[in-house]
């Protein structure tokens, strides 16, 4: 009984000087496991009388109860002193500043697209959208630009197949435009263009926007004016000013360049007319009750202008450096 008493003390001692679970799980097997003294004494127990058997039985009772709560009195303060352990660990000071993420930004170039058709937009022109693979006829021939002319060549065009080309402009996307709807018509044809041309101010992938209007009594006072309103708005400058220099296009009759004024000079800022009778029979509309005119405006070379850019590569090359800087 003596022994069986001093169980408890010793499991105490060796509980408490346990430093992880493991090892206070070990501990436990050495009291209570299959080969440990309580196991032991139980099977003793049929050894003994029938006078002596309730009283020691009691007794084991007792003392395996004892070790058991000295041994979840240990677990207890062993698990408070991980968790304890765990949250100085883990503390964390709630006045650090945080890590920014990258939150993405569009391309200055998608800025500009969406300012120019906003801008449109806001004076009553539609939107036109077209395929980026056109066929000769829709990028040539609809537009009155004849075989044998330069814009045909190799050296210009990117070619698919004999039929099939990397659009050059987007006057294509109109003339479908033209053909599948009836006038009055008021469009603007934004998107991308393809030509062989490469350098400082060249990119092979460009953009463009075209616009059109086609009505009963349209003429080039009313170009003149959709231009300037339309650049005036997008350079923020009720001052500036265009002026048109005669040029040749195909595609228009009469034909000219717009100059804008900046700094104190004239710059070229694309090129417009009126739409040539020859356009106008290919798309089925009776240049005796329509006329209308046609313009068209680089895209990048407007963006370079409003950021103040003097080289048009880096639109193309996806440095996060430059880009992060167009953020709205
Ligand atoms: C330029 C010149 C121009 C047009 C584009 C056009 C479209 C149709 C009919 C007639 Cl469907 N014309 N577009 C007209 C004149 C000039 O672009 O220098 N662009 C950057």
């Amino acid at each position: 009984m003596e022994d069986l008493k001093k169980l408890i003390t010793d499991a105490k001692k060796d509980f408490a000087a346990c430093k992880s679970l493991t090892e206070l799980d070990n501990a436990k097997s050495k009291y209570l496991g299959k080969a440990g003294p309580i196991t032991e004494a139980m099977k003793g127990l049929s050894k003994l009388s029938k006078g002596e058997k309730p009283k020691i039985g009691a007794l084991i009772n007792e003392v395996k109860q004892g070790i058991e709560l000295a041994l979840n009195h240990c677990k207890e303060s062993i698990q408070k002193a991980i968790l304890t352990k765990q949250l100085s660990d883990e503390s964390i000071d709630v006045s650090l500043p945080g890590i920014k993420g990258n939150s993405g930004s569009l391309h200055p170039i998608t800025l500009t697209m969406r300012r120019i058709e906003r801008i449109f937009h806001s004076v009553g022109f539609d939107l036109a959208r077209g395929p980026e693979i056109e066929d000769d006829y829709h990028n040539f021939t609809a537009l009155n630009i004849p075989e044998s002319h330069p814009a045909r060549a190799m050296h210009d065009t990117f070619y698919i197949n004999k039929n099939y080309v990397l659009r050059t402009h987007t006057s294509p996307v109109q003339v479908r435009y033209m053909k599948e709807n009836k006038p009055p018509l008021r469009i603007i044809s934004p998107g991308r263009v393809y030509r062989v041309d490469s350098d400082a101010t060249h990119s092979p992938m460009f953009h463009q926007v075209e616009g059109l209007w086609i009505d009963e009594n349209i003429n080039f006072a009313n170009l003149k004016g959709v231009v300037q309103d339309f650049l005036q708005q997008f350079f923020e400058d009720s001052s500036l000013s265009i002026r048109f220099r005669p040029s040749f296009f195909p595609f228009t009759e009469p034909s000219a360049e717009i100059d804008m004024s900046w700094n104190g000079g004239w710059l070229e800022i694309g090129g417009c007319g009126m739409v040539h009778p020859n356009v106008l029979k290919h798309t089925n509309i009776n240049k005796n009750d329509f006329q209308g005119f046609a313009f068209g405006l680089g895209v990048e070379r407007l963006a370079m202008l409003k950021f103040g850019l003097d080289d048009l590569r880096p639109f193309f090359t996806h440095d996060l450096r430059f880009l992060k800087q167009f953020k709205v």
